[in-house]
């Protein structure tokens, strides 16, 4: 009896070590980069590993296994306590940091904790130059090997802002008063928007990955300590693209917003905004389609080890907020959902993979 029980306490610490040691060894078939994220000496990287991925040209930042807090246990911003002084804050100011109703999301609750394998996910959101290399693989080749299966036949994925997508544009006295136009969306390093879910499950495909699941994004943004934002948990302009004061402003509108942007930055642009782990821009630019259908109650369709969606739905998850969200809305915790096949201008993605 006694020998019988050895030999299944060696099986299983054999099967706890070679878990162990899947869940740290290396990246296959790419190259290993380290490099020094720490721009910032108040938001130092918790794991500074970066993978190139060569088939769409990206940096990948590697999270390696670990436990964290999903979700939030807070009800109420306490910014307000923290910023109301007498001559240094505008009302308009205290208006956006407060947001009260972006703070009273009952689907962030209850924080509860879970464990990820590791995994690596992209530094940036997917640029538009990357997506069009995506564009011309499927222009040759077509999309069959990388399309959902649920994909409405004759897909085009051309982003819905590329195309002529308002005839009256052609109207000089209407585009004079648009307040955007194509080309506010196609810069080559500002994130592809006006994709939709099917496009972002081709694309990461196409280039070897995965969209993240809501559960690895989400610790990619703020790593292990539970903070609001991907720097931390105090708010400050300039970290990231978000909403401000041109809100609406049309395509002559000049000067600049006290995060510099209207539309979406070049993926990037707030290295002193990165997550614990390097990731750029997971507060604001584009929002970012996720792998996870969405459910209110989605903490009771997973497991701590298993963390997960529903199986089936009607709208996936959408995290990380936009250019034209306030402070409380690019939180790290903050969920939103779409149908699969929505496309507006602020809704992007970056992909993730195993390792
Ligand atoms: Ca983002």
């Amino acid at each position: 009896m006694r020998a019988h029980l050895i030999i299944i306490f060696v099986i299983v610490a054999a099967a706890v070590c070679a878990e162990v040691l899947l869940n740290h060894r290396p990246a296959k078939a790419v190259a290993v980069e380290v490099f020094n994220a720490e721009v910032s000496p108040s938001v130092p990287v918790l794991h500074a590993v970066a993978l190139r991925h060569s088939a769409d040209d990206s940096v990948m930042m590697v999270i390696p296994a670990l436990e964290f807090t999903m979700g939030t246990v807070e009800t109420y911003a306490d910014l307000p306590a923290n910023r109301l002084v007498p001559g240094k804050i505008k009302p308009t100011e205290i208006k956006l940091a407060r947001g009260w109703e972006g703070w009273a999301q009952e689907d962030e609750r209850p924080a509860h904790p879970v464990r990820l394998k590791s995994f690596a996910i992209d530094r940036y959101e997917v640029t538009n130059v990357q997506y069009r290399k995506f564009l011309s693989a499927v222009k040759q080749r077509g999309d069959i090997a990388w399309a959902h299966p649920d994909q409405p036949t004759g897909k085009d994925h051309t982003p819905r802002y590329w195309k002529d997508f308002n005839p009256l544009l052609k109207d000089p006295n209407y585009a004079k008063l648009a307040q955007y136009n194509a080309a506010t969306f196609t810069g080559d390093t500002t994130p592809v928007v006006g994709v939709d879910w099917f496009d972002a499950y081709a694309y990461a495909k196409w280039a070897g990955k995965r969209l993240p699941t809501e559960a690895e994004w989400e610790l990619a943004a703020r790593g292990t300590d539970s903070r609001r934002w991907p720097w931390g948990s105090d708010w400050q302009w300039g970290l990231c693209n978000i909403v401000g004061e041109k809100l609406g402003a049309d395509v002559r509108a000049q000067g600049k917003e006290k995060d510099g942007y209207i539309y979406p930055a070049p993926v990037g642009t707030y290295p002193a905004g990165r997550s614990p782990f390097g990731c750029d821009d997971m507060a604001g630019n584009a929002a970012e389609w996720v792998g996870d259908w969405y459910a209110p109650d989605a903490y009771a369709t997973g497991s701590a080890d298993n963390p997960h969606g529903p199986k089936n739905g009607t709208e996936h998850v959408v995290r990380g907020g936009s250019s034209q969200n306030l402070p409380s809305n690019v939180r790290c915790a903050i969920r939103v959902h779409r149908e699969p096949e929505f496309k507006t201008f602020t809704l992007g993605f970056r992909c993730a993979k195993d390792l």
